[in-house]
């Protein structure tokens, strides 16, 4: 047969999506794997984490702010974009407001004329950063809070987030809800009922309005989830869906969000957030805490490697600039990471599969370095393999593997087994192969391998795979 025509065939005989799947945001959001977090404000004066609402603006005054210095440290450290707190639960905002006086504009800041939401999204804009904003539904200033009026005011600060700062790639929609506050001089203790309060569908509809490409960060959701915790740790099983209206931002079953719904029917991929110090917010006492590289190199291992995304973040500091520690560990666990991931012992392989669907699908798809080709078996096919004969003996400690998600997530389980030279064995390791989504990295002590075999074991469709390669982590360092 021609090559030409099986060419064809191929293409006509392409496996249909099974859904949930992705939008194109939602793809291009996992592919970029690290965004940072930005936690600035009050807080960062006073020593605290969760401001009452009643500090005074004089206590803003950044004396060397320089949004330019945090992207470009961003920048080295493999990041893509960045999340700022517009305002954080005490109601202060980092933009100069036109619904509250309670902002920058009240500051010493740039003598009050100053707008940080609008130097970070210049500095992103400038470097090619994507920007994201996170605007606390609760306010502990606030004397509306609680009541309707609150309700508008939120969305009015939503619009105004939305419409003057150019694009916005992620709203984050935080699920700390009520309680104790200032509230206008009250000083009490509110509550709301988090489901209902917010309007969230109102919110969501805004969002869609003014920034239809931006992805919604909530427990559940629409854009993103939480993944369930805040030290930055997926789950090894980790289903990119959740059952539709399920969880709501508050949702009392944290354990759930790791996993996913592997029933859900919507696509809502795990984020993982996690500051690189113990607090979101600048502590000087923390100083000597910093994360250090092999942590944040560890850290992504379980978050990217576990098919989520890692959302670190960095609390600037009094001066209003990513503290130098920070700025120094982060840049360093990137280089670890491009090191021990940077040379695939697979690359120049000969590679067999069990099954293929043509051509166009052929097993050689996983190695050649594009994301949107893949390997494919026919349809009703859930168990195949892949063989990997190595050119000569290598040791190995890693694989990673990634599947193409714009037509699903599709693998339940796997194996891999290493060829010493004369048997089969699985890889040492106590990770749970389950999963694979985006992208998994398969940890396991070193092995020296002739042949290494990729066993898909069981899946929702027939498995599309695009990327398989193999690391020796010393190696890179
Ligand atoms: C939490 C907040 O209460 C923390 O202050 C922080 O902003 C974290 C990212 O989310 O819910």
């Amino acid at each position: 047969m021609a090559a030409g025509r099986s060419w064809t065939e191929g293409r006509k005989s392409a496996p249909e999506a099974i859904g949930p799947v992705p939008t194109a945001e939602q793809i291009a959001w996992q592919e970029d794997e690290v965004w940072a977090f930005v936690h600035f404000g009050p807080n960062t004066f006073t020593d605290s984490e969760w401001g009452y609402g009643d500090a005074d603006p004089a206590v803003f005054n950044p004396t060397a702010l320089d949004c330019g210095q945090w992207v470009r440290t961003f920048k080295a450290a493999g990041i893509k974009g960045v999340i700022l707190t517009a305002k954080h639960h005490d109601g202060f905002c980092l933009w100069p407001s036109a619904y509250t006086d309670y902002s920058v504009a009240a500051s010493p800041f740039r003598d009050g004329g100053g707008d940080v939401v609008g130097e970070l999204a210049r500095a992103c804009k400038e470097h090619g950063l994507k920007f994201g904003v996170y605007l606390s539904p609760w306010d502990r200033h606030q004397a509306s809070y609680g009541t309707s009026d609150y309700v508008r005011y939120y969305q009015n600060q939503l619009r105004e987030l939305l419409t003057n700062y150019g694009t916005i790639s992620e709203v984050w929609l935080d699920g700390a809800n009520g309680g104790d506050g200032w509230y206008g001089g009250a000083r009490e203790t509110r509550t709301i009922d988090r489901r209902t309060y917010y309007h969230f569908p109102a919110i969501h509809a805004i969002i869609q309005e003014l920034q239809p490409g931006a992805l919604i960060f909530s427990d559940g959701g629409p854009g993103c989830r939480w993944v369930g915790n805040e030290r930055g740790v997926a789950s090894e099983t980790n289903w990119s869906f959740l059952r539709d209206g399920v969880v709501y931002p508050g949702y009392p079953f944290e354990r759930e969000l790791g996993p996913g719904h592997e029933d859900g029917d919507v696509w809502i991929p795990a984020e993982c957030d996690v500051s690189i110090r113990k607090g979101w917010f600048y502590h000087p006492g923390e100083d000597g805490a910093v994360k250090t590289p092999e942590q944040l190199a560890e850290l992504y291992y379980r978050s990217v490697g576990r098919n989520g995304k890692l959302l670190i973040n960095f609390p600037v500091d009094r001066e209003g600039l990513v503290h130098p520690i920070d700025s120094a560990n982060a840049v360093e666990a990137h280089r670890i990471i491009s090191g021990q991931l940077g040379n695939d012992l697979l690359a120049g392989a000969r590679v067999r599969a069990s099954e293929t669907r043509g051509l166009r699908y052929r097993a050689s798809r996983v190695s050649d370095a594009r994301p949107a080709t893949f390997w494919a078996p026919k349809d009703g096919t859930r168990e195949a393999s892949l063989v990997f004969t190595l050119k000569k003996k290598k040791t190995l400690d890693r694989v990673l593997l990634q599947e193409n998600i714009a037509l699903g997530q599709r693998v339940k389980s796997f194996t891999i087994e290493y060829f010493d030279g004369s048997d089969w064995h699985p890889v040492p390791t106590q990770e749970q192969m389950t999963t694979i989504g985006y992208k998994r990295i398969v940890r396991f002590d070193p092995v020296e391998a002739t042949a290494l075999r990729i066993s898909i074991t069981d899946a929702r469709a027939c498995p599309c795979i695009s990327s398989v390669q193999a690391f020796l982590a010393d190696a890179g360092l």
